[in-house]
């Protein structure tokens, strides 16, 4: 069941034929002025750094009429407005993103041949905001694209960490996190606002005692919230919108008895304090005795957005009760949930309304995504942490629990275990508070981000849930920025796709479809295959510069880039690359075309065994780089610190994407349809959104393979891994090599826990069941590269139909579908 209101006017893009809107001042007189005023330099002393920051300035002075029309045509016409509130926003970064939105190209360009100037060269010195961990920041981030191109009144919230996410550097083949300190100088594109600084209260002081978050009780504090803006550009220049990331400071009075008593150093240290809030995004479940201190972030999200969201309101409206007519607000997974309380707590506490009422407005207001089904990424605080930090939002989630529990007996007479299991309290040894239940009760919709996702959260994990609120649950299949992940990142397709089709492709992802005839127009099907040769080349010379590594450029270029975790498994790449290895090696004259295995991601600095796959990886590459056997026709390479900029340059070289989580873990996948609009072939389970890739691809232009979903249900309870280790002599040659030390100088401990995962522990992620048909899949990838013409016609009939997978069709869903907001063009 859909929840589907009366449908709104669809949102639609500023025709981008239109052209460029006109700019005021001379981009080139800006960059001048940037330069010698800002960094207070000779032009002919400044270093390339500050060079970038005054290209950048001088774009951001381009956009800034621009920024200010859109707020006054806001604040004008007074729509319904668009909340995104997401602990992370992984942006990469912005400058030529900024001018191609902008459709500045032609103007900067011309600027920077007068100053001497290589464009991309300045481009590479802008650090890479990396507000996120993976696949739901960077969703965040191309949300924010399609709602502006979309001319969609909307904004998002964040948090402003001075340190992003970790920096991965490789020693010894292991990975070692180094601190992320993007804003060592000054972020060109931010604004800060200190006449919105707003406060949010606790009722706890923050200590940090050797390194480890300390919280005082009763102990009222008051959080300041400074915000710091970033312009979000819509295509083709007309809508700039904002993102506003929230920067935690400490109050700006002393306390006054603390500094009477002489206890200046206690002042002082309570502002340290303050301003560590924001200091640092966390790294996906890491361990729990740091994690606090997260709590008390995802609180100063919300009450520092609600706040500025409930301003603005009272600026254009006077009756609360037409705040869910004015007012949407998406929470991207729980990490804003608390947003669910905090509303009610204004509603009731501040504006002294009913709790009826208020609890019609609040529900009527919030919409929650959820992102994930893994039972340890679902968001559960000790009912102890919020009695310490928000004694207030307990009393009314205790509230909201009681009353809602009411309506699940009057539903289910009798039935107390499934009041057990819908209560938005976990009973057990440590009471807490299920943050996913608290989202579904407390908003009038839940989606999942594809369909098979969607599915099992309704049938599955939260059931009891749907159960009563039937009408709640929906699907919004995720989508990508066709701007970054195509127009921007492989000009070579783009270019050539826009010769064909004309350019309206870029904010109608839909029209890729008038590919499909040529996908048998030998000529265009050169043409594509030559796009793909100059994107792989522009890649391997990157490549060689960045880290001197020389790999076989006509070698299939086959990449799993993605966090490490045990279920998207790497280690089933990995087992397959070394049956593939052994194949070579036992006939060094087979016809198996040569091939480079790239491999990027992330471990969560706390995920042992996640960090021992990337050493597993990096051995193996070790390994099958200096056997002679296979020198030219295989290749493993770990390319360290996987960040946006990395997937930019990566993805449209890619000839073969590996999609192959275990069937029913892997919500959406994001990367997978960057892949897919980029010209590679999909090797992938039945998972995530990639089902419905396959589904607008035709099967047979995809390589499925592997247990379903269902299949994976179904078999948990009898699967033995040792029957294939058994049975299977490629499987069993495989792991005999891991566990007898060959990819670790002969140390058969090093391993050790992987051989375990694999084959003592049972295998929870089925590696071993999905081996041998996928071992076959691989074969028939490599048998269609004896085929260029069939595998370029693959590859068009994919990028052809990947217009699905756009996030503006995405965004249209959601405007239309949950938050009823129509566009508010900018004149
Ligand atoms: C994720 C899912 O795991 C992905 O499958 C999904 O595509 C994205 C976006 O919806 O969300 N949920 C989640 O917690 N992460 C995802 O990538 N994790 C990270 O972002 C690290």
């Amino acid at each position: 069941t859909e929840n589907t209101k009366a449908a709104a006017t669809a949102p639609r893009p500023a025709p981008a034929t239109a052209g460029p809107v006109r700019f005021a001042g001379d981009p080139n007189a800006s960059y001048e002025r940037r330069l010698v005023l800002d960094h207070v330099v000779a032009p002919g002393a400044a270093t390339l750094h500050q060079r970038f920051a005054a290209v950048a300035r001088a774009v951001r002075d381009l956009l800034t009429e621009r920024w200010l029309e859109t707020r006054e045509a806001y604040n004008r016409a007074n729509p319904k407005r668009i909340y995104y509130l997401s602990m992370e926003f992984l942006i990469g970064r912005s400058l030529t993103n900024n001018i191609t939105n902008l459709m500045a190209e032609p103007v900067v360009r011309e600027a920077m041949e007068r100053e001497k100037l290589d464009l991309m060269e300045l481009a590479a010195e802008e650090p890479d905001a990396g507000l996120g961990n993976g696949g739901l920041g960077r969703l965040a981030a191309c949300f924010l694209d399609s709602m502006a191109t979309l001319q969609l009144p909307a904004m998002g919230y964040g948090l402003r960490y001075e340190y992003g996410i970790f920096r991965q550097e490789i020693e010894n083949g292991t990975q070692v996190e180094r601190p992320d300190n993007w804003l060592r100088r000054p972020d060109p594109w931010e604004v800060v606002r200190p006449l919105r600084t707003v406060e949010a209260r606790i009722n706890c002081s923050v200590h940090i005692r050797n390194g480890a978050p300390q919280l005082e009780p009763n102990q009222p504090r008051v959080l300041v919230g400074v915000p710091f803006d970033r312009p979000v550009v819509g295509y083709g220049g007309r809508t700039v919108n904002t993102l506003r990331l929230w920067g935690a400071a400490a109050p700006d009075f002393f306390d006054l008895g603390e500094f009477n008593h002489g206890d200046f150093f206690g002042a002082v240290l309570d502002r340290v304090t303050a301003e560590n809030l924001t200091r640092v995004l966390y790294p996906d479940d890491s361990t729990d005795a740091g994690r606090r201190l997260r709590f008390v972030q995802e609180f100063f999200l919300v009450a520092c957005s609600l706040a500025d969201i409930l301003r603005r309101f009272r600026e254009g409206n006077n009756d609360w009760h037409t705040l869910p007519d004015k007012v949407a607000i998406q929470l991207n997974d729980t990490h804003p949930a608390l947003a669910v309380s905090e509303l009610m707590r204004v509603l009731v506490d501040d504006v002294k309304l009913g709790w009826d009422e208020s609890w019609d407005l609040t529900v009527r207001t919030l919409a929650y995504t959820n992102h994930t089904l893994l039972p340890e990424a679902l968001e559960r605080w000790p009912v102890g942490l919020f009695e310490l930090v928000l004694p207030r939002h307990l009393e009314i989630v205790f509230e909201i629990n009681r009353r809602f529990l009411d309506t699940v007996r009057a539903k289910y007479p009798g039935d107390e275990g499934k009041v057990a299991r819908a209560s938005i309290i976990e009973e057990g040894a440590t009471r807490a508070v299920r943050m996913a239940h608290l989202a579904i009760v407390g908003t009038h919709s839940t989606n999942g981000v594809a369909a098979i996702h969607s599915e099992l959260l309704r049938t599955r994990t939260v059931k009891d849930l749907a159960d009563v609120f039937p009408e709640r649950f929906g699907n919004k299949t995720n989508g990508v920025t066709p701007r970054r992940w195509l127009n921007l990142c492989n000009p070579a397709l783009a270019n050539l796709i826009t010769d064909a089709i004309g350019d309206e492709w870029v904010t109608d992802l839909a029209k890729l479809r008038a590919l499909v005839p040529l996908a048998d127009d030998p000529s265009f099907r050169a043409a594509f295959r030559r796009a793909k040769e100059a994107a792989k080349t522009r890649f391997t010379d990157w490549l060689q510069g960045a880290t001197g590594l020389v790999v076989n450029p006509v070698s299939i270029f086959d990449c799993q880039i993605k966090r490490i975790h045990e279920y998207k498994r790497q280690l089933l790449n990995v087992l397959q690359i070394i049956v593939l290895y052994n194949r070579f090696r036992a006939d060094p004259n087979a016809p198996i075309p040569p091939r480079t295995f790239f491999f990027a991601g992330k471990a969560a600095p706390a995920y042992t065994l996640a960090k021992l796959i990337i050493k597993l990886i990096n051995s193996v590459a070790g390994v099958v780089a200096t056997d002679p056997a296979v020198r030219g026709r295989l290749q493993v390479v770990f390319l360290a610190e996987y960040n946006v900029s990395l997937a930019e340059r990566l993805i449209p070289a890619a000839d073969v994407s590996e999609q192959i989580s275990t069937a029913g873990y892997e919500a959406s996948g994001t990367s997978n349809m960057k892949f897919m609009m980029n010209g590679a072939l999909t090797v992938g389970t039945r998972d995530g959104a990639t089902i419905e890739m396959a589904q607008e691809a035709g099967e047979e232009n995809f390589f499925l393979f592997g247990l379903t979903a269902e299949q994976v249900a179904t078999s948990r309870g009898w699967y033995d891994p040792h029957w294939h280790y058994n049975h299977d002599p490629e499987t069993r040659a495989a792991l005999d090599m891991i566990g007898s030390g060959h990819f670790s100088g002969g140390d058969p401990n090093v391993f050790r826990p992987i051989w375990d995962v694999l084959l003592t522990k049972g295998d929870n992620y089925m590696h071993l069941a999905d081996l041998g048909p996928y071992v076959r899949t691989q074969e028939r990838v490599a048998e269609l590269r004896a085929d260029p013409d069939g595998w370029a016609r693959k590859a068009i009939l994919n990028v052809a139909h990947s217009g699905r997978f756009s996030s503006d069709r995405s965004i249209t869903e959601y405007a239309t579908q949950i938050w009823n907001a129509k566009p508010c063009p900018v004149g």
